[in-house]
């Protein structure tokens, strides 16, 4: 520990760093099942450093020997001179050595001390919170002596609600709650305007917290509202322009009030990123203005200020869609009059990937093609599951013949709209598709791809991709990661090498916009627009109301700098039919 800080200063070790690694080790030598007079010793000793009036690093340096103080024996004493002297304790680092580091992280549980985690490490082998989950969800820990249900409950609903807090929010878990708190903001007394801000106005695929932004002369009605919202569980700040609160599960909402002069100019600032903003500012500098949370300044003069478009004007820039404020380019872009035509909603003609009760869908065939045409689509292509999906109900060649022949029947009653005959296949862990040659040949696209077999090694899995794309048969490469949003990684694979491929072989990359998947991410999506794969913008639906994911698709879309061009469904059935047709 510090030995690359040379020469510590006496002043530089603190009592309460002291007395913090006294406490340390005396934790870690209750987990270890320590003596307990020498627990005690140490607790003790840190309790007196810390009560110290005056810093005991200079006492030392003024000779005196810290042995005399109360609970300080002279193995003690030795210890705080070895601190104060090299910044470090050689036993503290010898018993992190020794006890696993997840145990300390279980003491944050609520009701678990050193004794008990030392006795769950002991028992049941349990090293970090999520050994700790699983035990507690077999009922293990019940039986251990000085537990019982009643505190294993206790525990598991504890670690879940920590487990929470410390996760990033899907943007679609918080979109129902942005509307609902909008739409009080609105009506509160003098708000002219109220939007969201932050990572959510940037369509991140999570969001850390929420920030809301409200225009009003007078903030006291708006901040007064928003505290008061159902759902809130505390206020963590409050003054007359802002308030931050932590709703019921843990989830944190920020609000600030500007002047409507200021408008343009705070919500330029609070949607951020930083990154974005310190790269806007540093233009504004060689301009010789100032650009912060109330306007664009030169010298005590406001230049800009109510509006995002004269906020960016003032820095010799066209306004900039939030996906794009990452400072990945944008500036440049926007410097040079490159920006993208982003994709919009409204630019969407079709859903390429959707599901029915015939494999693990919840609605049937019309019910389906009637949502997608009350959302003014022109097509909408229906990709059950194949075989070998069991779990899913996935359909065999024959079943495949007669949902088609559904389809058709279908179909022949349609006027500007048609169902398009598809199928999710399994990509086998060779690359082949499950299902051969003659049935593939007939359908309008064919999506791959994998459910099964996650676990294989990155060179494995991409080759695995590579192979079924070699397939001409395959149109889309379905969620190319597989990746559930905070719940599972995907399955390890070199997506440049993935991507590539694809280009070569003029397969087309799914977004998937399941708000649980979102894969492709942003990141890819751009690198796939720049080495010219077309993206399929699909939901996935498994129910009429999921056609509806479309606008978390959207969202990623744009963050991945993609224009209608870029995107397969974008197109009408006609322009649409031979981009499906890869040989
Ligand atoms: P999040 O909450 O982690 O999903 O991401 P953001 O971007 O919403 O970050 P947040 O909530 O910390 O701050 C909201 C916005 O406020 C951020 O995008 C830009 C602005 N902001 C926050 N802190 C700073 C800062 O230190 N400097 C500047 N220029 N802007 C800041
Ligand atoms: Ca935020
Ligand atoms: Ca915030
Ligand atoms: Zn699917």
């Amino acid at each position: 520990m510090n030995q690359d800080t040379g020469a510590i200063t006496p002043a530089a070790v603190t009592n309460r760093a002291i007395a913090a690694a006294f406490e340390r080790v005396a934790d870690l030598l209750e987990i270890d099942q320590a003596n307990p007079f020498r627990v005690r010793a140490y607790r003790n000793a840190a309790r007196t450093v810390a009560e110290q009036a005056g810093e005991v690093a200079a006492m030392l340096a003024r000779g005196e020997d810290p042995s005399g103080l109360p609970g300080i024996g002279a193995d003690l004493a030795r210890k705080i001179v070895e601190m104060v002297s090299t910044g470090g304790l050689a036993y503290l680092e010898e018993l992190e050595a020794r006890v696993p580091a997840g145990l300390t992280r279980l003491m944050a549980v609520p009701g678990l001390g050193p004794k008990r985690v030392g006795l769950l490490h002991r028992e049941l082998g349990v090293e970090t919170p999520e050994d700790l989950q699983a035990a507690a969800a077999e009922g293990r820990i019940r039986a251990l002596k000085g537990f019982g249900p009643k505190l294993e409950a206790q525990m598991a609903a504890s670690l879940e609600e920590l487990q929470a807090l410390a996760r990033r929010r899907p943007i679609a878990a918080v979109e129902p709650l942005v509307e609902d708190l909008l739409a009080r903001l609105r009506a509160a007394a003098g708000v002219e305007r109220a939007e969201a801000a932050g990572s959510f106005r940037r369509r991140r695929e999570t969001l850390g917290d929420l920030d809301l932004l409200a225009a009003a002369a007078q903030g006291d009605a708006a901040v007064d509202t928003f505290c008061r919202t159902p759902g809130v569980a505390r206020v963590l700040a409050r003054g007359s322009t802002r308030a931050s609160v932590v709703l019921a599960d843990g989830f944190q909402v920020d609000l600030r009030v500007v002047a409507p002069e200021s408008w343009g100019a705070a919500l330029h600032y609070f949607t951020g990123s930083k990154e974005h903003s310190v790269a806007v500012r540093k233009l504004a500098q060689g301009l010789d203005l100032k650009v912060n949370e109330y306007g664009v300044f030169a010298g005590q003069g406001r230049v800009a200020g109510a509006t995002e478009e004269e906020i960016y004007a003032a820095v010799g820039l066209p306004w900039v869609p939030p996906e794009l404020r990452e400072n990945r380019g944008e500036i440049a872009a926007a410097r040079q009059g490159s920006l993208p035509g982003l994709i919009a909603l409204e630019d969407i003609r079709g859903d390429l990937h959707a599901h029915t009760v015939a494999s693990d869908g919840r609605q049937d065939l019309a019910e389906m093609a009637a949502a997608a045409q009350a959302r003014g689509y022109a097509y909408l292509a229906i990709t059950e599951h194949s075989a070998g999906l069991a779990v899913a109900n996935g359909l065999d060649a024959r079943r495949l013949a007669r949902h088609f022949a559904a389809i058709d029947r279908l179909n022949a009653g349609f006027r500007g709209f048609r169902l398009l005959k598809g199928v999710e296949v399994e990509i086998r862990e060779n690359g082949d598709l499950e299902l051969p040659e003659a049935i593939l040949a007939d359908m309008d696209l064919v999506i791959g791809s994998i459910h099964q077999k996650f676990n294989l090694a990155e060179e494995r899995q991409t080759e695995r991709l590579i192979r079924a794309m070699d397939n001409p048969r395959l149109t889309v490469l379905g969620h190319p990661t597989g990746r559930l949003l905070n719940r599972r990684k995907g399955y390890a694979v070199n997506l440049p090498r993935v991507i590539a491929a694809a280009a070569e072989r003029g397969c087309a990359l799914e977004l998937n916009a399941h708000p649980d998947r979102l894969d492709l991410d942003d990141v890819h999506c751009r690198m796939a627009r720049e080495m010219g794969v077309p993206i399929a913008i699909s939901t996935d639906a498994h129910h009429a109301a999921h056609l509806d994911f479309m606008r978390f698709g959207i969202g990623q879309a744009r963050r991945g700098w993609l224009t209608p061009a870029d995107v397969l469904n974008t197109r009408s059935w006609e322009e649409l039919a031979p981009r499906l047709r890869r040989r």
